[in-house]
């Protein structure tokens, strides 16, 4: 039964549901499917959206006509079910051609190539009425350090990045970049290994406007880092444009688990936040809940789409529960006692001058610094609240 409900604007990749289950051990254990069967098959669990690379639509090599014919498919699925293609990305890491990177690779040839397939794929984003344009530079990066001249290889990223950009406002295009951070595999290294260290290359460059973030899950998890604390730094930065949505347990390889089988926790706080939004207010993400995920090498034809449809009902049951969360009086006690929406205020008065800061005698001289070191918030009790709710 289709979980979805038409309040979330789900979507996902058709590599995705598409992944054979090839890995660095083994064979693939499913057949490739068409791509406009994908389609039609997430119409049908309840989709709102879907994306893709553009060789998950046609291979590499294929001819001009080939290519046309094999988009036009895809997109005659789109129109019959009324999904729409929200986001389109290219693939810079499969062929061999990229195995030093695209736009970081030694190779002035290769970057030169990789701009081209990339320019070319804003076009056809463009032309499918996608709005969010995912760079994942896979490739980008290095197994040893004295691999590449370090600060080259990040002024060739940001070049790259910057030529995309300021391309796609050349043409006019209703198009912004979303960079999604990994920090290794498949390269050892991976540069932009998180969206704090994507958000400081942004700010460096001429076009960074219509550049922002796609944050993964399971990503940031892998570099131990607070999945929810990078969405909430995205959002202060307003750059938070686009989400990979999954699971994952830990630093260890990129597992691209359904939604919630990683960290469910995690999730139920990252589901509190798009849904919710920030206690004292702010910016909100109105994107699509788009996933990111791999249905596991054991399954089945079947089994793939009891994955996407668990996609779908976890993060569902995940909204519910949070919604309940949040409006539950105990809470908003819970949260006021703890001083989340003292938080809210800012620490100077209004127009304060120093000289009125510093002379105010309640910063120093009469503060009741013991009556603020015994202050208790009641934390765990706020959080077995949010777990009660989780679990309850
Ligand atoms: C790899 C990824 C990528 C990116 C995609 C950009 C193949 O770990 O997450 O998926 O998400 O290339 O959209
Ligand atoms: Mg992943
Ligand atoms: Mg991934
Ligand atoms: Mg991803």
């Amino acid at each position: 039964t289709p979980a979805a409900t038409p309040d979330f604007k789900f979507s996902f990749g058709l590599w995705t549901v598409g992944w054979q289950a090839q890995d660095p051990f083994g064979d693939p254990t499913r057949a490739a499917l068409d791509p406009a069967e994908s389609v039609r098959k997430l119409a049908d669990i309840g989709a709102w959206g879907f994306t893709f690379h553009d060789n998950d639509v046609f291979p590499f090599d294929a001819d001009d006509a080939d290519r046309r014919a094999r988009i036009d498919s895809v997109k005659k699925a789109a129109d019959e079910t009324g999904l729409v293609i929200e986001m389109v990305t290219t693939n810079t890491f499969t062929h061999p051609v990229f195995k030093d990177g695209a736009f970081t690779s030694n190779d002035r040839g290769v970057r030169r190539f990789g701009l081209r397939k990339i320019l070319r794929n804003v076009d056809l984003a463009a032309e499918l009425g996608a709005q969010t344009f995912v760079m994942w530079g896979g490739r980008e990066g290095v197994e040893y350090d004295n691999s590449k001249d370090l600060h080259a290889a990040h002024a060739r990223y940001a070049e790259g990045i910057d030529t995309v950009a300021a391309y796609i406002k050349e043409k006019g295009y209703d198009l912004r970049i979303g960079l999604e951070p990994k920090p290794n595999e498949p390269r050892g290294d991976i540069f932009l290994p998180s969206i704090g260290h994507a958000l400081a290359l942004i700010a460096t460059l001429d076009n960074g406007d219509i550049v922002g973030l796609n944050p993964e899950t399971g990503h940031e998890q892998m570099a131990t880092l607070n999945y929810t604390h990078g969405l909430a730094l995205a959002l202060y930065a307003g750059k938070l444009f686009h989400i990979d949505l999954n699971g994952q347990h830990g630093p260890k390889f990129d597992q691209d688990l359904v939604f919630g089988h990683g960290d469910l926790l995690s999730a139920f706080f990252t589901v509190d936040l798009l849904e919710n939004g920030f206690p004292n207010g702010g910016p909100k993400y109105e994107g699509a809940r788009h996933f990111d995920y791999k249905p596991s090498r054991t399954e089945g034809p079947d089994g793939v789409w009891d994955s996407a449809r668990a996609n779908i009902e976890t993060y569902s049951l995940l909204a519910k529960k949070a919604k309940q969360y949040r409006e539950d009086p105990e809470v908003q006690k819970a949260f006021e006692h703890a001083g989340i929406f003292e938080l809210g205020q800012s620490t100077l008065g209004e127009g304060e001058t120093f000289d009125q800061f510093l002379a105010d005698p309640t910063t120093r001289e009469t503060f009741d610094l013991d009556a603020a070191a015994e202050r208790e918030y009641g934390l765990v009790a706020l959080h077995q609240l949010a777990l009660k709710h989780l679990v309850g």
